[in-house]
C-alpha cells in the first residue's frame, strides 16, 4: 500500500518536473518502461544538467543520454544550461529540491561548484560528473566521473604533428630556412576555464613546447563554437598572413568555421595549412577523407549507456569505478578510413 502510494507520488513528481522543464525552456524525456527494449523500469529518476548545445558533439551527447535512459527504463529530467554556469547551478538545486535519485552534470567550467555539490551531499544525492571535470579540493563532493581523457587528446594531437613535421620539414627545407626555420602553429582553444580546453592545451603543449622544431604563434579561444572559429581564423590570418603552417583546433565545430574562412581566402586547408581537430564528428571525418583535415582526434560523446549503468550501480550499492574513460582513437591522413563506421554525431 505504502509502496503503491510512493510510486504514484513519484509519477506525479516526474510529471511536475517535466512540466517545469518545458516551461523553463529545457527539454526532458521520462519513461517508466520501454516497450521496445522490454526492460522493466528501474524506477530511477536522474536529473541531468547539460551545459548547452554548442556543437554536434554536444547534441550527440544529449541524444545518447536520452536514448540510454529510455533503454534502461530510467526517468531522465534534462535541463539545458544554455552555456551558463548559473543556469547549471540552478538546475542542480532544483534536482536536489525534487529529490532525484542521482544527479548527472556536464560542468561548463572547472571552478565554482563546491557550494552546490555540498548541498547535494547533504541531501544524500549521488553526483556523477560526465564529459568534463571540475577542480575541487574535497573530491568526496562527487561520486564518479565518466568521460574522455582530454589530456590524452592533446597528446594525441601533438604526436600526430611530430610525425607530420618530418614530412613538412623535408618538403619545406629551403623555404623554412628563409624564415625562422620553425613550423608555426596557431591554436584555437575551447571555452576558457573548461576542462577540455585546459587539458587539450596542456597535453599538446607538454610535448610541443619542448621540441624546437615548433613555434606557437598564438592561442585564441573560439569557445567551441563554429561562428567563433570563423571569427578567430579571420583575425589570425590577418595578423599572421602567410605565416601559419598548422592549425590546432580544440573541436570540430571551430575547425569547420576556420576551414570556411580559409577557403574564402583561397587557402587550401589540409595542404597550405595542416589541420588537427578534436572530436570526430561525421562532418570532420568527411573532410579528413577529402584531405582538408589532416588529423581528427577522437572524443566520443556516446556516454549515455555507461552513465546509466553507473547510476544503477551507485543506487543499488554495488562497487563502481570512480573514473571511467571510454576507449578513443585518432584518425589521420595516414590511416585507411574506408571501413570506418558512421560516427553517429
Ligand atoms: O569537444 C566540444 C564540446 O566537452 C568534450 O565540448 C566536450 C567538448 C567537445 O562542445 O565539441
Amino acid at each position: 500500500m505504502r509502496k503503491q502510494k510512493f510510486r504514484k507520488s513519484r509519477a506525479v513528481f516526474i510529471s511536475v518536473c517535466l512540466l517545469l522543464c518545458f516551461l523553463l525552456g529545457g527539454c526532458g524525456s521520462a519513461k517508466k518502461e520501454d516497450a521496445e527494449s522490454g526492460r522493466e523500469s528501474a524506477g530511477l529518476v536522474i536529473g541531468f544538467s547539460q551545459l548547452g548545445s554548442e556543437s554536434a558533439w554536444r547534441l550527440g551527447n544529449t541524444a545518447s543520454m536520452e536514448n540510454a535512459a529510455r533503454e534502461h527504463g530510467i526517468s531522465l529530467v534534462v535541463n539545458n544550461g544554455m552555456q551558463k554556469q548559473e543556469n547549471q547551478i540552478a538546475a542542480i538545486r532544483s534536482f536536489i529540491a525534487y529529490q532525484v535519485d542521482v544527479i548527472v552534470f556536464a560542468p561548463i567550467v572547472e571552478e565554482g561548484w563546491a557550494n552546490v555539490l555540498q548541498e547535494a551531499k547533504e541531501a544524500g544525492i549521488p553526483v556523477i560528473m560526465m564529459d568534463r571535470l571540475i577542480n575541487i579540493k574535497d573530491s568526496d563532493l562527487y561520486d564518479a566521473y565518466i568521460g574522455p581523457d582530454h589530456y590524452l587528446e592533446g597528446v594525441n594531437a601533438a604526436r600526430f604533428l611530430m610525425k607530420k613535421a618530418e614530412e613538412m620539414q623535408a618538403a619545406n627545407d629551403s623555404a623554412a630556412e628563409e624564415e625562422s626555420g620553425k613550423i608555426r602553429i596557431a591554436e584555437l582553444s575551447g571555452t576558457e576555464g573548461s576542462s577540455p580546453m585546459i587539458s587539450r592545451y596542456k597535453g599538446f603543449h607538454d610535448l610541443i613546447d619542448n621540441d624546437d622544431r615548433f613555434e606557437i604563434l598564438e592561442t585564441v579561444s573560439g569557445d567551441f563554437l563554429r561562428s567563433k572559429g570563423r571569427e578567430c581564423m579571420r583575425s589570425l590570418l590577418k595578423k599572421y598572413p602567410g605565416q601559419i603552417d598548422v592549425l590546432y583546433s580544440h573541436n570540430d565545430a571551430m575547425t569547420l568555421g576556420a576551414i570556411e574562412v580559409m577557403e574564402e581566402q583561397g587557402i587550401e586547408p589540409g595542404k597550405d595549412i595542416v589541420i588537427i581537430s578534436v572530436d570526430g564528428e561525421q562532418a570532420a571525418v568527411d573532410l579528413l577523407k577529402e584531405g582538408k583535415i589532416n588529423c581528427v582526434v577522437e572524443c566520443s560523446p556516446m556516454l549515455g549507456d555507461a552513465v546509466m549503468d553507473l547510476a544503477e550501480k551507485i543506487v543499488s550499492g554495488q562497487d563502481y569505478p570512480r573514473v571511467t574513460h571510454p576507449a578513443e582513437g585518432c584518425f589521420t591522413e595516414y590511416d585507411d578510413l574506408s571501413s570506418l563506421a558512421p560516427r553517429g554525431y
